[in-house]
């Protein structure tokens, strides 16, 4: 499914990742949303929720689409909290802008499962 979005649609990696011309390992995908495993997990089973509908950041990103990734990104949480193997507990993460630590230029929300053994102090 292709998402209207102009040059972005082939510049964006994360459109292109909506898009499926570019792989990515997709654990949901909707209308609105797509949620796909990050290539740098923080830990295993790390998300990344984005809208299909390109927005670099927060500024750009509509009531909608703010709101389908946040049902997403509750829903992945949720399965991950269902199995305590995979996750004793749920960093929900988003980064807007680069000085905040934003890498990809296309608004994404991070879901991390978090285990005592992980060791994390965040
Ligand atoms: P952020 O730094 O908040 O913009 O997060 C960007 C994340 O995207 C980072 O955790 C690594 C991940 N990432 C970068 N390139 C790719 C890629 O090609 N595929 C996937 N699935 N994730 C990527």
């Amino acid at each position: 499914m292709t998402t209207p979005g102009g040059s972005a649609r082939t510049t964006c990696l994360f459109c292109r990742i909506a898009d499926a011309t570019e792989p990515a390992s997709v654990v949901h995908a909707d209308d609105a949303v797509v949620a796909f495993l990050d290539t740098a997990p923080v830990n295993a089973g790390h998300v990344l929720v984005a809208p299909r509908r390109h927005a670099s950041g927060l500024t750009g990103l509509s009531d909608r689409d703010g709101v389908a990734v946040w049902r997403v990104a509750h829903r992945v949480a949720v399965a991950l909290r269902k199995n305590p193997t995979w996750s004793e507990g749920v960093n929900l993460h988003l980064s807007d802008g680069e000085i905040a630590g934003q890498s990809v230029g296309h608004v994404h929300m991070h879901v991390i499962p978090r285990r005592t053994s992980d060791g994390m102090r965040i």
